[in-house]
């Protein structure tokens, strides 16, 4: 097989950060750019090789900045374009890459492009958006007093509601796959499509190491036959984006795609670099909700099913494409909360969930906190903040739901599960502001917190740590082959990564009640590279949540 040369993001691990929430370093209760430069020794420590940045830029805050209204400019809350610079520049120092996370199928309905389309057919910028005439005779467009018409089509929004919005300065619907305040950008217009990768072009020449591309599969949509995802132009799009802009430095993109398959992700992260390094697809993600419903409908996770969803992945992406490895982000719960156990075996389970996912072939990320096994909350509902959660709340209340039933929807499945302010120390608001933080934090922050975590040589950080580190020795984590071992096994999450020199075992026990299984012979005599018990053996027994990774050299 052909050994194309490795990739410095082949090689690397991501850390996402969600700016508002990560530190504050002027007391206004909302994490900014300062904060994190304050941070950054922490990070070094802890081994990462880039940062994933949730937007930064001028945005009115509808959906905490993946609503923008200046793509070239920081808005105040974080700070400004000199922070900016200053960000990237310390965390090359210290040999860590800044990511941006664009928004590119929508932006605010505050950016001046909107503000000037709005105002009729005709102006330039009208057809930088997506607008349609309103339908006789179709569902009435509530409260409107100038008979537009119904709606254009039955789309409906992400965060509830119909996806279109009348606007009667200009006569017709503007769509909005997410809230009100985000229209969707026009990408069939080529003015628009150009003005984005000038804008691209810019921020590759301030210095940043990437992008993460937001819901970058619904750019290609054909908004008439409401095909949103995987259009027919995606790819057309997103190789041109990629020769205009991305190819012309050594970046590293990675597109949200909530629909990729296999089969699609070749096209996203084909080897020859013509669109980008890679996707995060959710498969793994989608397992626990009733079948055609949404996320909010909770149903036990399937283990032997989630298995083999990454056993898919692996096996087809193998030097076809690349995989992203991730149990959380800004939008997830809690990975201790959602596949471990974040009472009696937090530690445990947090570490184990780690090591299964960086046992893996792909780039790994780490969501701010994972590190430190911080855990879903259960808050009150005037003490949330997400616009999605709280739509969703509304109209659920509206529609007769038991509000026990929604809350239990919101205690697993909420993103503001993941948006509680990092835990620092134990002073009040978890050290993370002198002032009031804009979101309540988790109230566990007296005994989860980084400075106890670096204090102990056993935490969840140093097991990440040590994590981080190997992927940087052993080889064969990034270049061997996974093969699945007891996969119809509905306790343990097991495989195999071989190279041409080595071969790895990752044993992962996912519950309370210790497992014997028999294990094959030629792990008797391996070495265990990592494991969350002190004392652990290749003697298939494994404690509550325990995990390993066992190496032996071939031939
Ligand atoms: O998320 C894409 C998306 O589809 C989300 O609405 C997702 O379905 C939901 O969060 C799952 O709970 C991206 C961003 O990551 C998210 O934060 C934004 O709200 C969204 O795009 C709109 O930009
Ligand atoms: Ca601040």
């Amino acid at each position: 097989m052909e050994n194309k040369k490795t990739k410095w993001w082949q090689k690397a691990v991501i850390y996402q950060i969600y700016p508002r929430s990560f530190y504050d370093s002027n007391a206004d209760g909302i994490g900014d750019l300062q904060g994190i430069i304050k941070k950054l020794p922490y990070l070094q420590e802890l081994g990462i090789d880039a940062i994933w940045l949730s937007p930064v830029f001028r945005s009115p805050q509808d959906d905490n900045g993946y609503d923008i209204s200046d793509y070239q400019d920081i808005d105040p809350i974080f700070g400004n374009l000199q922070d900016m610079d200053e960000l990237i520049a310390e965390a090359k120092k210290r040999g860590i890459r800044i990511i941006m996370d664009l928004v590119l199928n929508h932006s605010s309905d505050e950016h001046p492009w909107f503000l000037e389309a709005k105002k009729s057919k005709d102006n330039p910028y009208h057809d930088y958006y997506v607008w349609r005439d309103g339908i006789e005779g179709s569902e009435a467009f509530p409260g409107s007093e100038a008979s537009p018409g119904g709606y254009p089509n039955d789309l409906k929004s992400a965060f509830c509601g119909p996806a279109w919005e009348w606007v009667p300065e200009c006569g017709q619907y503007y769509l909005h796959q997410f809230s009100v305040k985000q229209p969707d950008l026009n990408w069939e217009n080529p003015k628009l499509r150009k003005a984005i990768y000038d804008m691209i072009n810019w921020w590759i020449d301030r210095g940043v190491g990437g992008f993460r591309l937001d819901v970058i599969d619904l750019i290609g949509k054909d908004t008439d036959n409401c095909v949103m995802a995987e259009g027919p132009m995606l790819h057309p799009y997103i190789r041109e984006m990629s020769s205009a802009a991305f190819q012309r430095a050594d970046l590293v993109t990675v597109g949200e795609a909530w629909s990729a398959t296999p089969e699609r992700a070749f096209l996203y992260s084909n080897p020859d670099g013509s669109e980008l390094s890679m996707v995060f697809q959710f498969e793994h993600m989608l397992l626990d909700q009733q079948p055609g419903k949404e996320k909010w409908d909770l149903a036990p996770l399937p283990f032997v099913e989630f298995k083999k969803v990454f056993t898919k992945w692996q096996q087809s992406l193998y030097q076809k494409g690349w995989n992203s490895l991730f149990l959380d982000n800004h939008d997830l719960p809690r990975a201790v909360s959602h596949f471990g156990n974040d009472e009696k075996y937090r530690v445990e389970s947090a570490k184990m969930l780690a090591t299964m996912i960086h046992g893996m072939q792909g780039t790994p990320y780490i969501y701010q906190g994972e590190e430190l096994g911080m855990t879903n909350v259960r808050f009150d509902i005037e003490e949330y903040r997400d616009i999605e959660l709280l739509n969703m709340y509304k109209e659920r209340m509206e529609k007769g739901y038991e509000e026990q039933e929604i809350m239990r929807s919101i205690y697993t499945k909420g993103r503001d599960n993941a948006r509680t302010p990092m835990q620092w120390d134990e002073s009040p608001n978890a050290g993370f502001t002198a002032g009031t933080p804009w979101i309540r934090c988790n109230p566990n922050y007296t005994v989860i917190n980084a400075q106890e975590a670096l204090v102990d040589q056993d935490s969840v950080f140093h097991y990440y740590q040590k994590l981080i580190a190997l992927r940087k020795q052993e080889a064969v984590l990034i270049e061997g082959w996974y093969e699945p071992v007891m996969e119809e096994d509905t306790d343990i999450f097991a495989y195999t990564r071989e190279n041409g020199t080595d071969k790895l075992l990752v044993l992962c026990n996912f519950k309370e009640q210790p497992q014997t299984r028999t294990l094959a012979e030629e792990w008797k005599n391996g070495e265990v590279l990592i494991s969350n018990y002190p004392d652990s053996c290749a003697d298939g027994k494994l404690r509550p949540y325990e995990a390993m990774m066992i190496k032996v050299r071939k031939g």
